[in-house]
């Protein structure tokens, strides 16, 4: 893997871990930043650090025998037939400047001088221990290695039991495992004996390569199998392949974050529940908006609003002689005007127990599931329809669109056709009598202005009737907005982010290991198996 690489898929690990803080107090997020913390924090650690090859295995199967024989130093970690768990601390054969690398104290772990230059070799006591000291200095231990011989005996591979640590790792590591004590079975081939192992270790997802297994005597450190052994698991070739092999580890580690325990298919689980449960709540929030609008108080509002705003548009069109009857109709309008409307809706969205509701819901339902409830997007704290303006537009495209009706139209030439020839009646008496030279007395035009006003009355009338009809047949329309619920919408877009990072971070650390895989053949390097 270049450095390129891996400085690329380092930070997308960075990317999710900033991702997840703000959602971190949500189980699966912090899981999931600690996770991937911890395996990137790993690598940087480790890096130059030697290699780690750690022999585990049940009681008495002789781990502390094959890691004398490994060691060439009969007895360096003392057996022990008699006394069941006999080695109490590691054996840990490392140059002493690689011991400062491993965390274990002087009391957890005995140093011997190490064989193999950039090597470290481990024998642990029981993996099975009740002592939870020892528990944690097993896990400790599979932690730091890298390569895992898991040893066992042919009277122990029939129920072999496969410890919860190797199953936990087994993604992660490289392993090998070794039939110990072939000479107390005699009866049972190693051709046998492998094949229960075989099945044992597929049945737990490990892709299991046969040159990784061996069944062997440790009595019999000159066979070919225990020398083939040794040369895999503890020799200068096997820390050659050190560098590639925690680089491979590295992205076992940043794979195993992404899936162990399912994480990633449980957050989409998550964001889909939180989609469900938006459209659930959008669907209610809508329902009662729309009960809102249409209520009877709001609707005879609403009526009013639009009456007043049709007067309104009337007097700043041409109506001629009806012109008077419009401006003084909409100057003395009762002060029902298109914007009180609007604040009506909005108070009594405000006072509807069931819409309010709905916000609560949404906290409660984050809440519950420990995710945001304080948005820090600055995404506008707005409630459906309120303050912004939408009834205040409906009524008046509603006035625009009534007004301009050809209907209307209709009418206001109609109301002006009386005035209008009590006009022209006036005007010709009056230019017939300035032809003969009479000039008319002031009363004249007094009553011909008197009569225009009334003569527009019919008229004026016939519209406020029109009016009257058109405007009490309106409804308001529930908005056509989508549903502002930023609390959620922080949360999915948030968790969104995540998963598409997540997906890059997958598809990139997969091919990548699959690229390195031919560099190091589970024949050669140990098997490893595929997160389950
Ligand atoms: N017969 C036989 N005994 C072995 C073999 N390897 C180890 N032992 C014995 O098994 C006993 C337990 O070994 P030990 O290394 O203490 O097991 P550990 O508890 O796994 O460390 C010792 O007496 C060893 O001599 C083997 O290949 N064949
Ligand atoms: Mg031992």
């Amino acid at each position: 893997m270049s450095t390129d690489k891996s400085a690329l898929l380092h930070e997308r690990v960075i990317n999710i871990t900033r991702r997840c803080e703000d959602l971190k107090d949500n189980e699966l997020f912090f899981m999931l930043q600690r996770n991937l913390r911890q395996a990137v924090e790993q690598s940087s650690a480790t890096a130059p650090a030697p290699l780690v090859v750690t022999i585990i295995g049940g009681t008495g199967v002789g781990k502390s025998f094959i890691f004398s024989s490994l060691c060439a130093t009969p007895e360096v970690s003392p057996s022990s037939s008699s006394v069941r768990g006999y080695t109490k601390e590691l054996f840990v054969a490392a140059a002493p400047e690689d011991r400062a690398l491993l965390p274990f104290s002087s009391e957890e772990a005995h140093y011997l001088p190490g064989l193999l230059p950039g090597a470290i070799l481990i024998d642990t006591p029981d993996l099975d221990t009740i002592n939870s000291n020892n528990a944690r200095i097993a896990r400790e231990t599979i932690r730091v290695s890298d390569i895992l011989i898991v040893v066992t005996t042919p009277d122990k591979r029939s129920n072999f039991a496969i410890h919860q640590n190797i199953v936990e790792w087994a993604s992660r590591k490289r392993w090998f495992f070794v039939i110990n004590k072939t000479d107390t079975a005699p009866d049972a081939s190693t051709e046998r004996l492998k094949a229960d192992l075989t099945d044992r270790l597929q049945h737990i997802g490990f892709a299991v390569d046969p040159g990784a297994l061996f069944a062997f005597s440790a009595r019999q450190p000159d066979s070919d199998e225990f020398r083939r052994f040794r040369d895999l698991v503890y020799s200068p070739r096997t820390v050659v392949q050190s560098r590639i092999l925690r680089e491979e580890s590295a992205l076992r580690r940043i794979l195993h974050a992404l899936n162990a325990e399912k994480t990633a298919e449980r957050i989409l689980k998550l964001q889909q529940e939180l989609i469900d449960y938006r459209a659930t709540l959008s669907a209610q929030i809508n329902e009662q908006h729309h009960l809102v609008v249409t209520s009877p108080a709001i609707t005879g509002l609403a009526n009013d609003s639009l009456r007043s705003s049709i007067y309104l548009e009337l007097a700043g069109n041409n109506s001629l002689f009806l012109y008077p009857w419009f401006a003084i109709i909409s100057w003395f309008s009762p002060g029902v005007r298109a914007e009180y409307a609007d604040q009506a809706v909005e108070a009594a969205l405000a006072e509807n127990f069931r819409f309010s509701g709905c916000r609560v819901d949404e906290r409660r339902f984050l809440e519950d599931r420990s995710l945001m409830t304080t948005s820090e997007n600055n995404l506008p704290a707005v409630v459906k329809n309120s303050g912004n303006g939408e009834v205040f537009m409906q009524i008046i495209e509603n006035a625009q669109r009534i007004s301009e009706m050809p209907l209307m139209r209709f009418y206001i030439i109609l109301g002006n056709i009386l005035p209008s020839l009590v006009l022209l009646s006036a005007l010709y008496r009056a230019a017939g009598s300035w032809i003969s030279g009479i000039w008319l007395p002031t009363d004249f035009f007094v009553h011909a202005v008197a009569l225009i006003v009334i003569a527009s009355l019919p008229g004026y009338m016939l519209i406020c009737k029109a009016i009257d009809r058109m405007a009490g047949r309106f409804v308001l329309k529930p908005s056509q907005q989508a549903v502002n619920l930023h609390l959620l919408d922080a949360n999915i877009a948030g968790i969104d982010k995540i998963l598409q990072e997540i997906s890059l971070l997958n598809s990139s650390a997969e091919s990548q290991l699959k690229e390195m895989q031919h560099l190091l053949p589970q024949s050669n390097c140990g098997i490893t198996a595929r997160d389950l």
